[in-house]
């Protein structure tokens, strides 16, 4: 096993729109990140990985990017983000930036000049088509809803888009894009970034001549039709080729459509192409035929088998990336755990879990805090586009009714996880002293930063102490990961180093548990529940409690 500092790494997403606002226009910008530097140090985290900044219009909150070269005014200025990397820096966290090249906004004057005439130097930049029949040239649906491809009245050809309107596919068979997003991550490397968060980065190449999808259901389609296209590898070698492999960087790719099968495909070091993948697997997780907001039941233990695929399929040629929510998808603790009745031992479970298992772990901000998923009373209230588009897709244009849909956004809508970060009691929960661009979750009187450090048994203090734990621990790190038990929502493990071994308790369940322990000596090293009783044979376990113990023998 190599060993590599982002192997090592405590990782750490920053969605810069809800982190902190400094100037009380009520978005969250770059110095108010600066103003938490020192928080971040005191967390212990070692890498952020910074949502995007650049310029934008908006449509999809900085996924649809305008000028990969300027900062969006909102966010700050571009001396700003040079401060910002070298408070990072000064403090030994490293910076991996959002790289969204997948697409472009439709206000990127790539696209503007494409979108000019049928024939300019810019056309081949996106793919733009004859329509069929007087329709869309193929059948293929958006991320987002509705159909891929927009007509442009002007010139009667349609354009791909997988995500909105707003967000035009780039066309990577072309060398000058391809040449031109060279460029981009030359200039951000060359200012000293630490590596980039590949966005959608299976998506970039495209299955020609954009014949009709046969899918039985939207993760279907994302694997055979959207992802993993003829020439992903060859692009994705190329970037790493030309411009990557001269930097002391770290890549990890967005993997919508990786497959354990496929996965060493992109991160295996032979192949020199990314580091790791964010595999997406376990979050599309009760997503039914039509995606998130037709909701299937499913288990616990699908989460977990998910997990163990995935390390058994990866760990010995590649790296994994472990983490249990994002700025797509629901609050961990809400959607994983129990947050009304044990918030607190669901928080810290999951902290476990992700710290302890075997992979980089990815913290989403607000989760070291217990942070949980929101009802807003109506639709009116939401911000995110795909909620936004699925509402009117499914409940004004089709016959979905209300509630359903509704609860299908309370549990899996991207809004829960984007209300701003929650730091004190006070008016808007220390976020800004203006009114937050998207409504807090009223919660913040319980749930925030400043709670939680008044106390010495607090979530807070739990990631804080389980994080410096592993920190510089490479028998945690690279020790074997072996499962012994995953059934009863009891899922047990052992990671066995070259020195010490430890194993890992996690009771999954609003319920008492027992376990017989395989070990005749053994020493508790964390916990989330007051008062252990020392090793006994059979441990009799509390609702969501979790147990790390070094093994002696
Ligand atoms: O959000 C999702 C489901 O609700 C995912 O399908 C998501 O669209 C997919 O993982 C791609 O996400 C990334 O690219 C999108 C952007 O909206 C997401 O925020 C980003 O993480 C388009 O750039
Ligand atoms: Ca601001």
């Amino acid at each position: 096993m190599n060993k590599n500092w982002w192997k090592e790494s405590v990782m750490y997403q920053i969605y810069p729109r809800s982190f902190k606002d400094s100037n009380a226009d009520g978005i969250g910008d770059i110095q108010g990140i600066i103003s938490k530097l020192d928080y971040l140090q005191d967390l212990g985290v070692d890498l952020i990985w910074l949502g995007p900044i650049y310029d934008s219009p908006n449509d999809d909150n900085g996924y649809d990017i305008s000028d990969y070269y300027n900062i969006h005014p909102e966010f700050g200025t571009m001396a700003e983000f040079d401060e910002l990397l070298a408070g990072l820096h000064a403090r030994g966290i490293k910076l991996i930036m959002d790289l969204v090249v997948n697409h472009t906004s439709d206000e990127h004057e790539w696209f503007e000049k494409s979108s000019a005439s049928i024939d300019n130097d810019y056309r081949d930049y996106y793919f733009w088509r004859d329509g069929v029949n007087g329709g869309p040239p193929n059948n293929w649906t958006s991320f987002f809803g509705g159909s891929a491809w927009q007509l442009d009245e002007k010139s009667g050809q349609y354009y791909l888009h997988l995500f909105t309107k707003k967000q035009p596919d780039l066309n990577w068979e072309n060398p000058k894009v391809r040449q031109d997003i060279k460029n981009v991550l030359k200039f951000w490397l060359d200012k000293g970034i630490d590596g980039f968060r590949m966005d959608v980065i299976p998506l970039i190449s495209k299955r020609l001549p954009f014949q009709d999808a046969e899918a039985r259901n939207f993760s279907e389609l994302v694997e055979k039709y959207y992802s993993n296209g003829p020439k992903v590898h060859q692009y994705i070698n190329e970037m790493y080729e030309d411009v990557l492999q001269h930097y002391d960087i770290m890549t990890v790719g967005e993997g919508p459509g990786i497959s354990t099968s496929t996965a060493l495909n992109y991160i295996s070091p032979d192949r020199r192409e990314l580091n790791m993948i964010f595999q997406l697997e376990h979050m599309f997780l009760g997503f039914g035929e039509k995606g998130k907001f037709d909701q299937q039941p499913y288990e616990l233990v699908d989460l977990l088998n998910i997990l163990i695929n995935w390390d058994e399929a990866i760990s010995e040629k590649g790296w994994n990336n472990i983490f249990l929510d994002n700025h797509d998808f629901a609050r961990l603790v809400s959607r994983w755990g129990n947050d009304r009745e044990y918030r607190y031992e669901c928080a810290t479970l999951f902290a476990t879990l992700l710290l302890t298992f075997r992979g980089t772990p990815c913290i989403y901000q607000g989760s070291e805090i217990g942070m949980t998923n929101v009802k807003f009373d109506s639709i009116e209230e939401y911000n995110d586009v795909e909620t936004l588009n699925f509402y009117q897709e499914f409940v004004v244009d089709g016959d979905m009714d209300e509630a359903t849909f509704m609860k299908a956004v309370y549990k899996e809508g991207r809004d829960n996880v984007r209300t701003p970060f929650q730091w004190n009691d006070s008016d808007s929960a220390g976020f800004t002293d203006g009114k937050p661009w998207l409504k807090l979750n009223p919660n913040y009187d319980q749930i925030n930063l400043e709670a939680d450090q008044a106390h010495s048994k607090s979530i807070f203090a739990f990631y804080k102490n389980l994080i410096s734990f592993r920190k510089g621990n490479e028998d945690l790190i690279y020790g074997d990961l072996k499962v012994l038990q995953k059934e009863d929502n009891l899922f047990i493990y052992e990671r066995r180093g070259e020195q010490d071994s430890y194993l890992v308790i996690l009771n999954m369940k609003s319920a008492n548990a027992k376990y017989k322990l395989p070990h005749s000596k053994i020493e508790l090293v964390q916990s989330n529940c007051d008062g252990f009783p020392n090793p006994i044979e059979v441990l009799h376990l509390r609702p969501w409690e979790a147990l790390v113990f070094k093994i002696i023998e």
